[in-house]
């Protein structure tokens, strides 16, 4: 069964949209199989975002992604890293469709509530990342 890293960005913990964004997850009939809140670090995140961290904008996801938990998942189903980001919505507010998650809560282009993986196998890689061998 193909898996996901998902994680839900600390903008979600603070507007307390986490029920509202995992029953989504729910509802298209994908599986939660990890969970777990935690905080990152700048060293991780520059692994993780490492296609971003030449930009200009990249201190400000760091402030941004360190400023309180975050919510880690595994998500799995038939073409779970695509049914993923089509329930996420693209990555610009103003680009994503009414109905996806950032379409519908997400008003910046860096608070956007929500990570998914963009391949299988960079899913795979985010899962061993944020937990392990599992
Ligand atoms: P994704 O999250 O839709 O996969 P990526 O291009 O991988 O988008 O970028 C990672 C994260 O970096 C985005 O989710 C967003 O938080 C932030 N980001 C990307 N582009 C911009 C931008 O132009 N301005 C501010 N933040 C951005
Ligand atoms: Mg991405």
């Amino acid at each position: 069964m193909e898996r996901t890293y998902i994680m839900l960005k600390p903008d979600s913990v603070k507007r307390r949209l986490v029920g509202r964004i995992i029953s989504r997850i729910e509802d298209k009939g994908l599986n939660i199989t990890a969970m777990k809140m935690f905080k990152l670090d700048e060293k991780i995140l520059k692994e993780h975002y490492s296609h971003i961290a030449d930009q200009p904008f990249f201190p400000e996801i760091v402030k941004f992604m360190t400023s309180g938990p975050v919510i880690g998942m595994i998500v799995e189903g038939p073409s779970a890293v695509q049914q993923m980001r089509n329930i996420i919505g693209a990555t610009r507010c103003l680009d994503a469709d009414a109905g996806s998650i950032r379409g519908d809560f997400a008003f910046t282009n860096g608070e956007n509530l929500i990570h998914g993986s963009d391949t299988v196998e960079n899913a795979e890689i985010e899962i061993k990342r944020f937990f392990g061998k599992i």
